[in-house]
């Protein structure tokens, strides 16, 4: 079976054309009435276009496709009557009559339909698939979530969310995508919920890599509590190191302790430690533990670490400190080791240091974890504040941020904020 197209100027020519070529075992599927010839559209002249196909075993009924055939043969029946040339083909009727052949199970027709479908699909999935792909608002996402240092599998992810939501059209409006994806970057990011001093004392540890702010954090932290911040009466606080025996610093918390008029105790081991808690049981609110910077791949450390603050009893809130400036993969790799400490939350530090935040986002958010606070500075006590999704969303590179729209999508409790400044 071959399928043909002739066309002539009149439709008896074009029948004669195809005796000619096909000889007389043909099948008429359709004709329409077309222009030929001329040049840029003038001089072209009325003529006819006729489909069919050659076949051995014919096809019957193909009067009801339209062609005037009352053997239902090929041209070896009687001529179909010619097509009045002035007439406009019905191609409502045409189509109708296409699809009553279709009904019947016509095998030739069914296959030729399916495949015109088969075929009309793959070229409608290939042109938006590509459109899609090289979108503008595509490739300027990609480029700010780049530029904010977003891993890369945060990106696909927010890319492949955009593919989804939007339809080809609705990407042409740049402002509506990047709102949804600032709204979807709020949204990966988990806050803590803090204990609200159910228990007393209420015990906090910092634990984290060498040299990430963790004592100065406590230092922060007691401060807050302790010298009474945003109309909170000040709490009993107590400072508690375990690392006395490094030079300095000891004298580094002492000297916070002396500003702020607080006690600060000194441990060496578990029972040490277990001993100065207990003896804290009694009037004090809060207890913060300080602990030695340990490398996040000197697991032997880190696990005597773990037993030592077992000490502390299972009502110990653990967190974890880490720098803002540390990269994606290397803050995902950090968040793991600690893992074993079963720590509550992650403290961001020196966010002054730097002016992208992607990597903790997303760090943060592929590993499941909520942030608690945020530390921009080593001034003690002001350079520390609750972490709040907008704070992150407005140090976004390169996102036009509408601070009134964000603040009211992911609002803040005013009186858990930190007033120092
Ligand atoms: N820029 C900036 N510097 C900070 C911040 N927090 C702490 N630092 C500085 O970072 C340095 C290390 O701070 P520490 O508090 O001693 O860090 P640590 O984690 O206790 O260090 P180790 O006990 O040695 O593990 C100090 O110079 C601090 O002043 C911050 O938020 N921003
Ligand atoms: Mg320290």
């Amino acid at each position: 079976m071959e399928y043909f197209i002739e066309q002539a100027l009149t439709y008896t020519e074009c029948l004669n054309k195809i005796r000619m070529k096909y000889g007389d075992r043909v099948t008429i599927l359709y004709h329409k009435n077309i222009r030929i010839g001329g040049f840029l559209g003038l001089f072209a002249k009325d003529g006819v276009e006729v489909t069919g196909f050659t076949s051995n075993n014919v096809i019957k009924n193909v009067t009801s496709l339209g062609i005037s055939n009352p053997s239902g043969m090929g041209l070896s029946g009687a001529p179909p009557s010619p097509p009045d040339p002035r007439k406009p083909l019905d191609f409502e009727e045409e189509k109708k009559k296409v699809i009553a052949a279709a009904n019947r199970g016509d095998p030739t027709l069914q296959t030729v339909l399916s495949e015109i479908r088969t075929l009309k699909e793959k070229v409608e999935a290939n042109t938006a698939g590509s459109q899609t792909e090289d979108h503008p608002t595509l490739c300027r996402v990609e480029e700010i979530l780049g530029l904010n240092d977003f891993s890369p599998a945060y990106c696909q992810n927010i890319l492949d969310r955009i593919k989804k939501e939007f339809s080809l059209d609705a990407l042409n409006n740049y402002h509506a995508v990047q709102d949804r994806v600032l709204e979807w970057i709020g949204e990966s990011i988990i806050l803590y919920k803090e204990d609200k001093f159910q228990r007393r004392p209420r015990i906090m540890a910092l634990i984290g890599p060498t040299g990430v702010g963790k004592t100065t954090t406590i230092a922060k932290l007691a401060a807050i509590f302790g010298i009474g911040n945003s109309g909170r009466r000040p709490l009993s606080v107590r400072m508690i190191t375990i690392d006395a025996f490094r030079i300095g610093a000891k004298a580094q918390i002492e000297a916070y302790g002396n500003i702020m008029a607080l006690p600060v105790s000194y441990v060496e081991d578990y029972d040490d430690l277990k001993k100065t808690i207990a003896q804290y049981s009694e009037g004090v609110d809060l207890i913060l533990v300080d602990t030695i910077g340990k490398s996040p791949r000197d697991s032997a450390k880190l696990g005597e670490m773990k037993q030592l603050l077992d000490a502390c009893g299972t009502q110990v809130e653990l967190y974890l400190a880490v720098t803002a400036t540390t990269k994606s993969s290397d803050l995902k790799e950090i968040l793991r080791q600690f893992e074993p400490f079963n720590y509550q939350s992650v403290i961001i530090t020196k966010l002054d240091e730097t002016i992208r935040v992607g990597n903790v986002i997303s760090a943060l958010s592929e590993r499941g974890k909520s942030i608690s606070y945020i530390t921009d500075g080593q001034k003690v006590p002001s350079n520390i504040q609750k972490a709040t999704v907008v704070r992150f969303l407005i140090n976004l590179e390169g996102f036009q941020v509408n601070r009134v729209k964000i603040e009211g999508r992911f609002p803040s409790d005013e009186s858990e904020q930190i007033q120092w400044r």
